[in-house]
């Protein structure tokens, strides 16, 4: 008999139940990646009570409707008030079912999604399914009761290691963990024999909660637990879960009672949710599902296939670039006008692959796939077929435009030419071709490989078309894209602007590089400004200013008398810090201290003692400031996009959720408060508070509150060649 039953609410999500050959299937639906909504908390515990009760079923299939099975606790409920029945509930209904349960995993399995599989007898994954527990990128643990039962099943090494790392696996690593019992081609056909064949079993069927080999096993052993600090502190320095997950699984270790863990991870979740992690965290999460759709480009704009895309100049950036498409499967082409350059060039990309395979991350056949989608040559006909051609080479205007102009003739028609340009006018690098809507910025950061940041530039004339096929690109190369009006800096380098040159003025008021350094990398930077600076060169911008022959800014003078002395930066081993050998690692340069006290002393300051906390206002604010500006300029779609572009390109702390979220967290009356207080301690008007800002706070609102639609549309002035002139 085949009885057909349609879960239907007014609910968020549900579950479809069907009674198949004495097997009851229920199926999640809530898309497009299932999450634990309240419908479905609400169907899947009527459901499970509608199979106990139906004589006719003998066992129960559990699975998700579409390529996911299920994709955790709807996140979008957490911080306000869930309604309807409670998670825990529904798995202690479907642990303690009457009848037995399989998972049958079609597709991603994550969070929640893994613990529900974990709460079922067995589970049966298909082959392309992933599984993980990645609640910590949210802030938050497994409180679902996954960090008492993964640990039962993994063991407490491998259940740490997934958990701290919020990574997901693949069934087949899965499967060798146990965390899993077998995998299929057909899973819920497979997992239907499998359940009938097991329920004319009459010993009970197995429960996660009861095996406790392997955490009785790791009882004593200290030394776990130790390795697991040291990996929450070197990859998630400042974060708060971390720690509580490792308590979890203590307790799960160290506990007779299944049940007493439980409890104990019940009050760990709570302490992270009510955390501020937990908000900034969650906030970054949908903000980059936010940034990828831009407000005024209609949601079915046509997206150009991209097959195969040509890269000019084989420098850094050239290769890193190319990498990203050679790893999304995407076949890339090279051109470089120097044969020496561009043999170079490809070997560091393949001693890059090489690496990976050393390192166990990319296997041997794989790196041989991906690094053969890699080819190279010096004539631009072999790039004329190309869907895009991104332009990678060093940033000079007139050399941009005389590129674009050879690749308008010679590239095929209905291509996109995109320049990988960081603060170069896009509008003038267009205005050479005679496919202006075809040409957009794609500003990608270095290491481009490995940073997640993609600076999308929207030119006046760029079309729908060409920037909804970039945001998709972005999405292929699992990019971060953030779109970005074109102007002067974009986003990113032009907050940084701001930032760098006060890390510069509180160096002439007093402060020295370590102080400003170790107080912003202690509120959680991945690098103080100092260190990022001369890792960058401070050459580059003393050269423009040279050039230029204007009197350098203010904020200038220290850096340009470094150079004056030769110390660029890490390139010549001496610049804010002195460099050994081959070496990153930044030594302090007392030598340096009498060149700080002579530019003060020229320049009017009488240095002074600098706090840490006036040290991160005064650099954080410049950025929340310059931020709330570029809002109102519309230069950014919203406010969490800069967030976005901050975390992913600038080493923000995630946990801090960015900027902006920091600024509205602090609540912007204080905010003002706090810029107007360094306005008088320094004169200085780049703390004259944003009108942006004051009037979101005259109204009571937040930076997330700010509308989009004051997007300004007349062009601004590019009075910056780029911004990197003006560390
Ligand atoms: C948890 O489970 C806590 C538990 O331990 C229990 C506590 C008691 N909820 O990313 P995409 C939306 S915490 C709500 O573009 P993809 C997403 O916002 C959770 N919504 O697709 C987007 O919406 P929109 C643990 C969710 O294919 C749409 O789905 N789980 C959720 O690139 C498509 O998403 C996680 O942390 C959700 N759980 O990637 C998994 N997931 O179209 C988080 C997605 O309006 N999710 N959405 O922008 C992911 O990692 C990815 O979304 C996933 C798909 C890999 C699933």
């Amino acid at each position: 008999m085949i009885f057909l039953f349609i879960w239907r609410n007014t609910l968020k999500g549900t579950v479809l139940y069907e009674v198949r050959d004495e097997v009851a299937i229920l199926t999640v639906d809530n898309p497009p990646v299932n999450p634990l909504s309240n419908g479905v908390r609400t169907g899947l515990y009527e459901s499970l009570t509608k199979a106990e009760e139906d004589s006719a079923v003998k066992g129960v299939v559990l699975t998700g409707n579409g390529r996911a099975f299920i994709a955790g606790a709807d996140i979008s409920e957490f911080g306000g008030n869930a309604e309807g029945i409670g998670l825990n509930e529904v798995f202690e209904k479907l642990e303690f079912c009457k009848k037995p349960v399989v998972a049958a995993i079609n597709g991603i399995a994550l969070g929640g999604g893994l613990e529900t599989a974990l709460c079922c007898n067995y589970r049966i994954a298909d082959k392309k399914a992933f599984v993980g527990l990645p609640e910590v990128n949210l802030g938050l643990l497994p409180g679902g009761g996954g960090t008492q039962r993964l640990p039962r099943l993994a063991g407490p090494a491998e259940a740490l290691k997934m958990m701290l790392s919020g990574t997901h696996i693949s069934s087949k690593k899965a499967l060798e963990l146990g965390i899993i019992d077998s995998i299929s081609d057909n899973v819920v056909s497979e997992s239907m024999d499998f359940i009938k064949k097991m329920a004319g079993n009459k010993e009970n069927h197995p429960k996660v909660r009861d095996k406790n080999d392997k955490v009785i096993e790791a009882r004593g052993n200290e030394s776990l637990l130790l390795e697991a600090q040291a990996m929450a502190s070197k990859g998630r320095k400042g974060q708060f879960a971390p720690g509580q997950i490792i308590k979890c699984v203590e307790a799960a270790i160290n506990l007779d009672d299944f049940d007493e863990g439980l409890k104990k991870e019940g009050e760990y979740f709570l302490e992270c949710l009510v955390h501020p992690q937990r908000e900034a965290m969650i906030h970054i999460f949908f903000g980059e599902r936010a940034a990828s759709k831009i407000t005024d480009i209609p949601k079915d704009t046509k997206i150009m296939d991209i097959k195969k895309v040509g890269i000019i100049g084989s420098g850094t950036m050239g290769g890193g670039i190319a990498m990203c498409f050679a790893n999304a499967g995407i076949a890339v082409h090279i051109i470089d006008q120097d044969a020496e350059n561009l043999k170079k060039g490809v070997s560091v990309i393949e001693k890059n692959y090489d690496f990976m395979v050393k390192r166990g991350r990319l296997s041997a056949d794989k790196k041989d796939s991906v690094f053969g989608l890699v080819s190279s040559s010096l004539d631009y006909k072999d790039i004329s077929d190309c869907d895009i051609v991104i332009e990678a080479i060093y940033e000079n205007l007139e050399l941009k435009q005389k590129i674009f102009k050879s690749l308008d003739e010679c590239v095929k028609e209905g291509a996109i030419l995109a320049s990988n340009t960081s603060g170069l006018d896009i509008d003038s690098i267009a205005s050479v071709t005679n496919r202006p809507e075809l040409v957009v910025g794609t500003h990608f950061f270095s290491p481009a490989n490995i940073m997640r940041l993609l600076e999308v530039v929207r030119g006046e004339k760029t079309s729908d078309e060409t920037l909804a096929t970039i945001m998709a690109i972005g999405k292929k190369l699992k990019k971060a894209a953030v779109v970005s009006l074109n102007a002067p800096g974009f986003i990113g380098n032009r907050m940084l602007f701001g930032y760098t040159a006060q890390a510069n003025m509180l160096l002439l008021e007093g402060a020295l590089p370590h102080q400003v350094d170790q107080a912003l990398e202690s509120f959680g930077l991945n690098m103080g400004p100092f260190r990022m600076m001369d890792l960058v060169g401070l050459d580059l911008g003393w050269r423009a200013r040279k050039l230029s022959g204007k009197e350098s800014p203010l904020h200038a003078k220290i850096g340009d008398e470094l150079c004056e002395q030769n110390r660029y930066g890490q390139k010549s081993s001496a610049g804010y810090y002195n460099y050994s050998e081959g070496s990153r690692a930044p030594n302090p340069a007392p030598e340096n201290e009498e060149t700080y006290i002579k530019i003060s002393t020229e320049n009017g300051f009488t240095r002074r003692d600098i706090s840490d906390e006036e040290i991160v206002d005064r650099c954080i604010l410049a950025l929340v400031n310059e931020g709330a500006d570029i809002l109102s300029e519309g230069v950014a779609q919203r406010a969490a996009d800069i967030d976005v572009v901050y975390i992913n390109g600038y080493g923000f702390p995630m946990w801090r959720g960015g900027p902006m979220h920091y600024a509205n967290a602090m609540g912007l009356d204080k905010v003002i408060e706090k810029l107007e207080k360094y306005r008088k301690i320094t004169g200085n008007e780049v703390y004259k508070p944003s009108k942006m800002l004051v009037k979101l706070a005259n109204e009571q609102e937040k930076l997330s509150d700010a509308p989009s639609k004051e997007a300004r549309k007349e062009k601004l002035s590019f009075e910056m060649s780029s911004v990197a002139n003006n560390f």
